[in-house]
């Protein structure tokens, strides 16, 4: 079986629907067919302004969503990045083969930092940290939404680099990105990505939102002055970025859905697209609520999944060590 690895954020109270339909819905997916294991990155987490109990609480959150959409212990590894220190162990050694050039070309990076007002090191080198993440694993594809594309490509390379330096070393790892969900878009602003930090509280649709707030997001999702339910990103962006949510959530085809709409105004779609969201989402809140109600034994699964990851990277680390010439860890 292919070894699939792939991180998330604990960066706010809750996922949404562009993690969900650009990743997480693919790792739910792979479980079976991949040996697959899924880490919440808190080490990631602190690289911008944070509150230590928000974000200890907030990785717990993130776990029991990640629950409650559909991962299962017994059939992938989840853990949460911190409990397995090897990540920023293997993170030292990449940034030492990393060129200042090209660190300073990731793109997150230039908009993250100039949102700003004081910008880490940290920040800087979580491309770095990221490709820890993945190489640590031997990973052979990491499904991400299309925003993470140029990090892994600086993960193939520090990999590749790495292999001929030092002999083989790490898989070099491929991106897993679906086409149709690559990119969900802000509802309010369909020109950029869909955000945690949107400029507009009604652009991010949170799948812990109550489903009123989603029928009252999606109601004002931004379209335009015409009236067709039509695909077309360039002269209609916001209806083809609800068109790709409604395809994806409904399991079926842009075409399709064109084809029930042909004559039907934007209203009727999207109090048939809100209905579809809220059938979709409300379960996954209740779920979450109940796999936060015992916190003990959240922990416990997450302990287990760390331990479970960490037999793996210890087993790297102790080839990365021995390549660049450390002593062993004790
Ligand atoms: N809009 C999106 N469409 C498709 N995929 C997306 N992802 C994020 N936004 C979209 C994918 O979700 C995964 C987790 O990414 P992350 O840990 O970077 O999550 P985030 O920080 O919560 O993402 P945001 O909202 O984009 O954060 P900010 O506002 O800080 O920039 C990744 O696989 C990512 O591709």
């Amino acid at each position: 079986k292919p070894r699939v690895f792939s991180g998330i954020q604990p960066t706010s109270d809750s996922f949404h629907l562009g993690n969900y339909l650009g990743a997480l819905r693919q790792w739910v997916a792979m479980q079976d067919s991949t040996d697959a294991l899924y880490c919440v990155v808190d080490l990631h987490a602190i690289t911008v302004d944070h509150d230590p109990k928000v974000l200890h609480e907030r990785s717990r959150v993130s776990a029991a969503q990640l629950l409650a959409l559909g991962l299962d212990p017994e059939r992938c590894t989840l853990f949460v990045q911190s409990q397995v220190p090897e990540h920023a162990m293997l993170a030292w050694i990449l940034g030492s083969e990393t060129g200042m050039g090209e660190a300073s070309r990731m793109t997150q990076y230039k908009d993250k930092s100039a949102k700003q007002e004081r910008t880490t090191v940290g920040l800087f080198t979580y491309p770095i940290l990221m490709a820890a993440d993945i190489l640590l694993y031997q990973t052979d594809q990491v499904p991400v939404g299309e925003d993470q594309r140029q990090h892994l490509e600086l993960s193939r390379d520090l990999a590749g680099r790495f292999n001929t330096t030092y002999g083989r070393t790490f898989v070099v790892p491929e991106p897993y990105i679906v086409k149709e969900t690559a990119t969900i878009k802000d509802l309010s602003e369909p020109e950029k990505k869909m955000s945690k930090s949107s400029a507009s509280p009604r652009g991010c649709l949170y799948l812990l939102d109550e489903p009123n707030q989603m029928r009252k997001k999606i109601k004002s999702a931004v379209t335009d002055s015409g009236g067709d339910v039509r695909y077309d990103t360039e002269a209609k962006a916001g209806v083809s970025n609800l068109l790709n949510i409604y395809a994806a959530l409904a399991d079926t085809t842009v075409e399709k859905l064109e084809g029930e709409y042909a004559g039907k105004g934007y209203g009727d779609f999207k109090g048939d697209l809100a209905d579809v969201v809220a059938e979709t989402l409300a379960p996954i809140a209740a779920r979450t609520k109940e796999f936060l109600a015992d916190k003990a034994e959240l922990d416990r699964v997450l302990t287990a999944g760390a331990e479970k990851a960490r037999g793996l990277a210890v087993r790297t680390i102790a080839k990365a060590y021995k390549k660049v010439g450390f002593f062993p860890p004790v």
